[in-house]
């Protein structure tokens, strides 16, 4: 594998409209990012990842973009971006956008001109089809329903894979490409150091385009299974990469969900279509076709063994993207935690975890009163408690640690850093995203409670990571002098970024620590390119992996439960380069590792 100028880096993800508001209008903005860059820069992270912040009607929150050379005015101004690019790159940090060209929004121009004269050059910008033949296919849309829509005053239909303000560009038409390619180097020469590539795999569709086996009562199938009858994605993205990314180094990370087998080089190798792509797989752990609503809670196994097959699969290829949460998942502390928190049995007394270390997660338990999961339900979905479960922080240093150690380049997520946690919704209303409102729907007609189809799209609803993010123990986080334009959630008493500032045990501080291990000297090349190993694997709820390098042998430690478990060394430590707990007891080869506890020791 070439290496990178990136390989080195810390990734962090903005989600613009929840992340600082610098005017009170209750949405968070380019100055309010330019205020805290001083913030980022205390963290230690390098690479910045802007969800979109272009010009939108905002229905899908800037996914859905009409006009891609604006900056939506909620957001700011182009001279704020500029001047964000500029104060970064004082600061040895780099700014990616999104780039969103699967699809625009019907508010573009170029819909409106395809609306105006369908026949015209714009039709051919979009799928469109007579209404009078029906429906080309029965494809489902991810926000629900038929992927085809009537375009409103004409006699044609058009194709959505997203929501049906999110038209997808036919990038058939080498016109389209070279508008997207244009919009690309325009951006990069603004000095963008490159883009996170939304839901790239859907702009190939397999035509010609015919029915599938329907899964649901709704007679539709799946988008995913079109795209594993898609062919060819791979010569647009090597065009889009020869005309764009590749002439200014720029860096680029995949929203690539199902690649096919075998196809990993192609994508991420050195003479991939990108720098690197996520790697998703813990996150498909438990999906079930019903729904999202009917996903199961993933266990410490399933999560170890999810890290280590995707680990086994990239292996020197290149380098995965790794993360535990973005703006379209459940809070990855309140989704990989939840099961093993849980399975205590003492949820309701609400001593769940371990609590002791820091002040702060006793306080939060105790306030909440209760943490862990419920059994499984007649239907095989996994009930919620009444609200989702508390997780201390010793717990989240770990799940941060095992990750962030992994092989590739680890992306932060807003308020991941502080351990910020799903929120509880009372009622549907609260919920803003399409996407969950559309799987509520979904479990309703299912037959789900209204209750417990709130419970259960609560566990996974993308608002749980949009929240605004929690600056300080006053209103509203901080986050905004006005009303935020969604709830924020009332844990940031205890769960801030002021309170964490500095306290040694808190979670930001450990982020921090992490940060700093993969920036030392003396540790940097095995942490960034030592070969993973796993470590007695078969070992329940361990978590245990090394990390080799030239001449230096790094051993990575979970305690995955909240039960102590003792662990075998495999030879003479050196030094504990990082432990997430004051307790230290190794005995006769052997270290017992208390509930939750995190270790990245130096070996002999
Ligand atoms: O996500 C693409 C995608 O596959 C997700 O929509 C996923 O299926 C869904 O979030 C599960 O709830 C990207 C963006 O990250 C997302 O925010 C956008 O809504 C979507 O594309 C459309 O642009
Ligand atoms: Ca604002």
């Amino acid at each position: 594998m070439k290496r990178q100028w990136w390989h080195n880096k810390t990734a962090y993800q903005i989600y613009p409209k929840s992340f600082y508001d610098s005017n009170g209008d209750g949405i968070g903005d380019l100055p309010g990012i330019i205020e805290k860059l001083d913030y980022l820069k205390y963290l230690g992270v390098d690479i910045l990842w802007l969800s979109p912040i272009y010009q939108s009607p905002l229905a899908d929150q800037g996914y859905d973009i009409s006009d891609y050379y604006q900056i939506d005015p909620r957001f700011g101004t182009m001279e704020d971006m500029d001047r964000l690019i500029k104060e970064a790159k004082s600061r040895g940090m780099y700014v990616l956008m999104d780039l969103v060209v699967n699809h625009c929004s019907d508010e573009h121009e170029w819909f409106k001109k395809a609306m105006a004269d369908p026949e015209g050059e714009y039709g051919n910008f979009f799928y469109l089809a007579d209404q009078k033949d029906g429906r080309p296919c029965n494809w489902r849309s991810y926000f629900g329903g038929s992927v085809w829509d009537p375009l409103p005053g004409t006699d044609k239909q058009y194709l959505h894979m997203f929501h049906k303000k999110q038209p997808d560009l036919n990038w058939e038409n080498p016109k389209v490409r070279q508008e997207i390619y244009k919009n690309i180097r325009w951006w990069l020469d603004k000095g963008l150091s490159g883009f996170r590539i939304d839901a790239i795999i859907n702009i190939k569709k397999a035509l010609p385009m015919q029915d599938y086996p329907a899964d649901r009562a709704d007679g539709l199938c799946a988008p995913d299974v079109m795209l594993s009858h898609a062919e060819g994605i791979g010569e647009f993205l090597k065009e889009m990469r020869d005309e764009t990314f590749r002439k200014y180094d720029a860096f680029t990370v995949g929203e690539v969900f199902n690649e096919k087998p075998g196809e990993l080089e192609k994508f991420i190798g050195d003479d991939g279509y990108f720098s690197s792509m996520f790697d998703f797989n813990e996150h498909l752990i438990g999906q079930d076709p019903r729904g999202s609503w009917a996903a199961k809670d993933v266990t410490a196994e399933e999560y170890k063994e999810a890290c280590f097959m995707a680990q086994e699969k990239v292996g020197d290829v290149g380098f995965y993207s790794t993360l535990i949460e973005n703006h379209d998942e459940a809070r990855g502390v309140s989704r990989f935690l939840a099961a093993q928190a849980g399975k205590c049995g003492r949820a309701a007394e609400g001593q769940c975890g371990q609590g002791g270390q820091d002040g702060q997660s006793t306080a939060s338990q105790d306030a909440a009163g209760q943490c862990g999961q419920e059994g499984q339900d007649g239907q095989g979905a996994v009930k919620q408690a009444e609200a989702p479960a508390v997780i201390n922080s010793t717990a989240k240093k770990m799940l941060a640690g095992l990750y962030f150690m992994l092989r590739g380049l680890p992306f932060i997520y807003q308020g991941q850093e502080i351990g910020m946690e799903n929120v509880h919704f009372t009622s549907i209303d609260e919920v803003d995203d399409i996407s969950t409102r559309f799987e509520y729907q979904t479990a309703l007609e299912a037959g789900l409670s209204p209750e417990d189809a709130l419970a259960a799209v609560g566990r996974s609803s993308r608002d749980n990571a949009r929240t605004p993010m929690q600056w300080e123990d006053a209103p509203h986080a901080g986050f905004t002098a006005g009303e935020p334009w969604l709830k924020e959630n009332p844990n940031y008493h205890e769960i801030n970024v002021k309170a964490q500032m500095g306290r040694k045990d808190s979670v930001l501080e450990f982020y921090r620590s992490l940060i700093a291990l993969r920036k030392d000297e003396q540790y940097q090349e095995t942490v960034v390119y030592g070969a993973l190993e796993p470590y007695r694997r078969e070992q329940k709820n361990l978590m245990a992996y090394f990390r080799k390098g030239q001449g230096q042998t790094l051993l990575v430690l979970g305690n995955f439960q909240e039960e102590g478990q003792l662990v075998r060394l495999p030879g003479k430590v050196k030094a504990v380069l990082l432990n997430n707990l004051e307790s230290w007891e190794e005995e006769n080869g052997s270290l017992w590792l208390q509930g939750w506890q995190f270790a990245v020791l130096e070996m002999e």
